[in-house]
C-alpha cells in the first residue's frame, strides 16, 4: 500500500505527473483554439491536441507504472511514441497543404520509414531483446533518414516555395526534430550506455524532451494558424 501513491522524495515521479497534466491541458488549448482559426488550419490544430491527448493518457498510465514499479514503463512509452511521431510526421504535410504547396506520398513514406527503423530499434535495445549499442545506431540511422528528408527532400523543397509564414514555422519544425528530438538518444546513452542502467535519468531525460517535442512543436503550428487566420477572435458579438 505504501507505494501506492506518489511520495515527495520521487522527483522522476514528479516528472511523470508534471507532463500528463502539460498534456492534458494543451490538449484543452490545442482543441479550443483550432475552433478559432480558419478552416484550412483546423486539421492541423486537431493532429496537435490529438498528439498530446494520446501522450496525455500514456502519461497516467506510465506516471502509476513508475510509482508502483519505479522501473521504465517501456512497453507504454513506445506505443505512444508509435502513434505520437507519425502524427507529427504528418503535421509537416498538413501545414504545406493548408497553402496550397503539397509534398507527394514517396517523402510522407520515407518519413513513416525513418519513424518505424528509429523506433522498432530504441524498443529491441531498451527491451533487452537485442544489443543495446548495436539497437542505438540502427535507430540513429532512422532518424537520420528524417533529418535528410525534411532538411535535404522534397518536403524541405516544397517549404521553400510555400510563402514565409509557412517557411519559418517549416524552419522552426525540424529545428525541433534536429535539436529537441536529440535529447531522447542523450537519455538513452546516458540510462544505457554509461555502465549499468540508470531508470531515473532516463526517464526524467525522456518526459522533459515528450514536454518540449510535443507541446513546443503544436504551439509553432498554433502561432502560424493563428498568423495565417488574421488574429484570432476569441469574443463571440
Ligand atoms: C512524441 C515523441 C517523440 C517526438 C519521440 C521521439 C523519439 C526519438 C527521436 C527517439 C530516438 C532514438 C534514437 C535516435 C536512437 C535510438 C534510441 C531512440 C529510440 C531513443
Amino acid at each position: 500500500m505504501d507505494k501506492m501513491f506518489l511520495l515527495s522524495s520521487d522527483y522522476v515521479g514528479v516528472t511523470f505527473w508534471l507532463v500528463s497534466i502539460a498534456m492534458m491541458a494543451a490538449t484543452v488549448f490545442f482543441l479550443y483554439e483550432g475552433a478559432q482559426v480558419k478552416k484550412e488550419w483546423r486539421l492541423s490544430l486537431l493532429v496537435a491536441g490529438l498528439v498530446t491527448l494520446v501522450a496525455g493518457v500514456h502519461y497516467d498510465y506510465m506516471r502509476d507504472f513508475w510509482v508502483v514499479e519505479q522501473t521504465t514503463p517501456i512497453v507504454y512509452r513506445y506505443i505512444d511514441w508509435l502513434i505520437t511521431v507519425p502524427l507529427l510526421m504528418i503535421e509537416f504535410y498538413l501545414i504545406l497543404r493548408a497553402v496550397g504547396a503539397a509534398i507527394g506520398v514517396g517523402s510522407f513514406l520515407r518519413l513513416l520509414l525513418g519513424t518505424l527503423v528509429m523506433l522498432i530499434f530504441g524498443f529491441l535495445g531498451e527491451a533487452e531483446l537485442m544489443n543495446v549499442t548495436v539497437a542505438f545506431w540502427l535507430g540513429m540511422v532512422g532518424w537520420a533518414v528524417i533529418i535528410f528528408e525534411i532538411f535535404g527532400g522534397s518536403a524541405g523543397k516544397a517549404a521553400k516555395t510555400a510563402g514565409s509564414a509557412v517557411a519559418s514555422a517549416f524552419n522552426f519544425m525540424r529545428l525541433i526534430v534536429l535539436i529537441g528530438w536529440a535529447i531522447y538518444p542523450v537519455g538513452y546513452v546516458w540510462g544505457y550506455m554509461m555502465g549499468g542502467v540508470d531508470e531515473g535519468a532516463l526517464n526524467m531525460v525522456y518526459n522533459l524532451a515528450d514536454f518540449v517535442n510535443k507541446i513546443l512543436f503544436g504551439l509553432v503550428i498554433w502561432h502560424l494558424a493563428v498568423k495565417e487566420s488574421g488574429g484570432v477572435n476569441h469574443s463571440h458579438d
